[in-house]
């Protein structure tokens, strides 16, 4: 990182931090604030949920050492952190709930509706930060969304956006959950923000709505428990036993924050990338099961589900299916994937038979 860049006058920092404000909503972001780069209790706390092995097969989550708690590490002369909130929130969690009842139709976390967040805010953050360094000259910075070892919802915290519930998502008290985040690293000495405090109370809706039981305690998530992380992170077989815990749940899991009270404050976006593609808000399980790799790969082009490949797809409809009710749609799309070349998949396809097996299919 360059050092910040001698100007004329001094920089006078708290109209740059307004002005950072102001440019950030210009861009569209709902929310921004300034942290400084100390985290060295989330440092601890990220260090036992690690020594836990609560991140499963996230060994990435471990390999960066302190970068991840400590900004300076990752990008040297870091001073301070300007942290972004992006909705994506839909205000259609009733259509969510009827979609989580219908066993025959696919539920797809919210997030990944529409296009892929990351492209999109780090475009918007390149040119935020190219905006301030046009107004006050040249600086050093770095942007980020998830895409290196950043504890973003700490920082965020820390900026002033929301407190971290007990699901362990970041809570805005005027806007909710469904927001993603994003970051600048900065080497200004900008004014920070205060932290935000938490809001949560004695409410533990989360963790009693949680299918699985992953929030074995208030702010502590046990990933290799979470329908997030065993459908879109997990590769190979997922635990039979949870299974069915995992209902029409075929990429992410929103239960935790769509029974959160505070999302009933949150916004509808109007960010036209995020309207949902494919109708995957509305599409049923044989539908989305009959897509070929091809198929696949063309309708989630630039979606966050890409990633995942098209065999984790199938795992996690053939699941899906197993739970659903035993009509013949449904077992006929089982059946037309039996000889599947992918073995998980054909396990999958085989466990969801066999618990329909006994209701409807003669095996
Ligand atoms: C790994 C990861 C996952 C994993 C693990 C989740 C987890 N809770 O860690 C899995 C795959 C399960 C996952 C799922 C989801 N994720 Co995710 N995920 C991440 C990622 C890459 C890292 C998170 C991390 O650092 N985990 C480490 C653990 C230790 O952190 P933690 O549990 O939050 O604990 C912290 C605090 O709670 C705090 N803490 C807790 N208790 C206490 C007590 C004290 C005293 C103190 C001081 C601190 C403290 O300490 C820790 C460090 O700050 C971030 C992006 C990023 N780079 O940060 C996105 C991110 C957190 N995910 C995001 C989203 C949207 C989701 C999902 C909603 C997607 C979905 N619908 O399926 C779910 C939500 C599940 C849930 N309940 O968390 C968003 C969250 C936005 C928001 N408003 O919070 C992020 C920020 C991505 C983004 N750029 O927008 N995710
Ligand atoms: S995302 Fe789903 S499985 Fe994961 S903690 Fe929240 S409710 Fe539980």
């Amino acid at each position: 990182m360059s050092p910040a860049a001698a100007v004329d006058a001094p920089l006078d920092l708290a109209a740059t931090a307004a002005r950072v404000r102001q440019l950030a909503r210009d861009m569209g972001f709902q929310r921004c604030g300034i942290s400084g780069v100390e985290l060295a209790e989330d440092e601890a706390f990220l260090a036992d949920w690690l020594d836990r092995g609560l991140h499963g097969s996230m060994d990435w989550m471990a390999r960066h050492g302190s970068k991840r708690a400590r900004p300076a590490e990752l990008l040297p002369g870091t001073l301070r952190v300007i942290s972004v909130g992006l909705d994506y929130g839909r205000r259609d969690d009733a259509e969510a709930w009827q979609t989580l009842a219908d066993g025959e139709r696919a539920y797809v976390a919210r997030y990944a509706l529409g296009r892929d967040y990351h492209k999109l805010m780090r475009h918007r953050l390149q040119t935020l930060a190219e905006r301030i360094a046009a107004e006050i000259g040249p600086f050093g910075y770095r942007v980020f969304v998830d895409s290196a070892p950043v504890l973003e919802r700490a920082l965020a915290r820390n900026a002033g956006l929301g407190w971290i519930g007990k699901h362990t998502c970041l809570i805005d008290r005027d806007g909710g959950s469904w927001f993603f985040l994003g970051e600048i690293y900065v080497d200004l000495p900008l004014p920070v923000d205060a932290p935000a405090t938490s809001h949560c109370g004695t409410c533990a809706r989360c963790i009693d709505v949680c299918p699985t039981g992953a929030i074995v305690a208030p702010h502590r998530l046990d990933a290799r428990r979470c329908i997030s992380y065993l459908t879109i992170e997990h590769e190979g077989a997922i635990d039979p036993e949870l299974r069915p815990l995992i209902g029409n749940r075929i990429f992410g899991c929103d239960d935790c924050q769509l029974v959160c009270p505070w999302n009933k404050f949150a916004r509808r976006t109007d960010e036209p990338d995020f309207r949902a593609r494919n109708d995957l808000d509305t599409a049923t399980l044989p539908e989305l099961f009959a897509w070929s790799e091809e198929e696949f790969l063309r309708r989630t082009e630039g979606t966050a589900i890409r990633r995942s490949g098209h065999a984790r797809w199938l795992r996690n409809i053939a699941i899906a299916l197993g739970n659903a009710p035993a009509t013949p749609a449904v077992l006929e799309a089982l059946e037309s994937r039996r000889d599947s070349a992918d073995p998980v998949v054909r396990d999958s396809v085989e466990w969801a038979l066999d618990r329909h097996a006994g209701t409807a299919r003669p095996r």
